[in-house]
């Protein structure tokens, strides 16, 4: 290892001073004063970089393999590219392979994002040697089989949410990675951004005092339409078979994930669903078959801590794509923060002089703001992208410390996660009360 860095650093001092001289010998014959200045330049040049002093040991690589290449593998193989160009991590992540059954669109994929080879079976994928971790990005109805195999093999495993299609795969998810000791994450991305964890950490801080209010939204309404179809690429969330709910685990289990991260956990849920659109085609049968999946979801909820709490998600909000915000109001501050104006963070401090007091926007790009500082300069804008960069970079992280708290979402979190939207579902059958399970 140490050799080959030498190795390095020798090829660019030659690289380097090569281009020097040829710039100055260009200089000479045209200036001789600016081949003067030329040369200088190009001894002070090689004197800052002709060091035979080892570079820092490049990291060893944790070698991914992705399983599906849809809109959420895109994110996750950009978080991939991303870490090791603005992150410090003993281990570097690389997409060693990308697999699904569709052999052109996985060739398409791999050559996208740079993927080392191909697979189109992931039981072959996830008994490779030369794969370290698996990347689960499929639907949901196969995270517990493929979770359960890499288990079987020794891989690490991220997870793509919700965990599972319940809380019954969830447990069985859990106790077999725990046993195994395997480091794993399931991808609940947003909390990773800068202005939500910035939220995180203000509560934590305790500034808010005591927490009475959670209230948090997240908005689609890419499914009014009666024309679309049940099941297939992308409309699988509309398949109960497949998706194991609708707006509740897809997009509720987001806002859920964030809140028990931020106020601690849900114990109890009442709760109401509607099915606005009772059938639709499927695309396997091409016949109109019962739609089974919530399509909207409200529900109360009541923390731990002894806040309550207002929860509400559809696709069928007309003119939100994805709306996700969230308020928390504390005696001393409230905070509050959208999706679509990612990088503030809303403030309210009620210590402020009474003819001073009012909401604050907190622009959360400086150096001071979490993971802002790894990026550009202050005041340039992150996106969503950022949020997995940051939950990858979490997870990395954490395999040189497995025994340190956690900061990102891993099965057991998870679960918890899961266990409330099965409340949010029961409650909404039985129209009660519904206590939650503990993970
Ligand atoms: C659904 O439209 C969806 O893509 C979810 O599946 C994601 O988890 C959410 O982040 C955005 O919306």
């Amino acid at each position: 290892m140490a050799k080959k860095n030498t190795n390095t650093a020798k090829s660019a001092t030659v690289s380097k001073s090569a281009t020097v001289s040829k710039n100055a010998t260009t200089a000479n014959a045209k200036n001789p004063k600016t081949a003067k200045n030329a040369k200088s330049m190009a001894s002070s040049d090689s004197i800052a970089i002709s060091t035979t002093e080892p570079g820092p040991a490049p990291a060893r690589e944790l070698r991914i393999g992705l399983i599906g290449y849809g809109f959420m593998g895109r994110a996750h193989a950009n978080a991939i590219r991303q870490v090791p160009h603005f992150f410090k991590t003993s281990r570097k992540p690389v997409l060693q392979a990308v697999c699904g059954r569709d052999e052109a669109k996985v060739r398409e994929f791999a050559a996208a994002w740079d993927a080392r080879s191909i697979e189109t079976d992931w039981k072959k994928l996830v008994a490779r040697d030369d794969i370290d971790a698996v990347d689960i990005c499929t639907p949901n109805d196969s995270h517990m089989e493929i979770a359960l195999a890499c288990i079987k093999h020794g891989k690490m495993i991220l997870c793509e949410k919700p965990l599972a299609l319940d809380g019954k795969q969830g447990e069985a998810m859990v106790k077999a990675v725990e046993k195994a000791k395997l480091p794993n994450l399931v991808w609940y991305n947003y909390r990773f951004l800068p202005a939500v964890t910035l939220a995180k950490n203000i509560v934590d801080a305790g500034e808010l005092g005591q927490v009475f209010h959670y209230r948090a939204n997240f908005l689609q309404d890419w499914t009014i339409s009666a024309d679309l179809p049940q099941g297939g690429t992308g409309l699988w969330r509309l398949d109960a078979k497949v998706a194991g709910s609708g707006v509740t685990g897809d997009l509720l289990a987001h806002c859920i994930d964030t809140a028990r991260w931020i106020n601690g956990d849900i114990v109890a849920v009442s709760a109401m669903t509607e099915t606005f659109i009772k059938e639709r085609v499927h695309t396997a049968t091409g016949k109109k078959q019962a739609v089974k999946i919530d399509d909207a979801c409200a529900f109360l909820a009541r923390f731990e801590n002894g806040a309550m709490a207002v929860f509400e998600s559809t696709r069928y909000a007309r003119g939100h794509k994805a709306l996700y915000t969230f308020e928390i109001n504390g005696a001393n501050k409230s905070l509050a923060w959208d999706l679509h104006d990612l990088n503030r963070l809303l403030y309210f401090d009620h210590g402020v002089p009474g003819d001073r007091r009012g909401w604050s926007s907190i622009h959360c790009t400086d150096g001071d703001h979490p993971y802002a500082g790894k990026w550009w300069v202050p005041g340039l804008c992150l996106g969503y992208e950022q949020s997995f960069t940051h939950g990858l970079y979490e997870f990395l992280t954490s395999l040189d410390a497995p025994k340190a708290e956690k900061r990102f979402p891993d099965f057991r979190h998870a679960l918890g996660t899961q266990y409330v939207c099965d409340a949010v579902l029961e409650a909404a059958r039985t129209g009660k009360w519904t206590k939650v399970k503990r993970a």
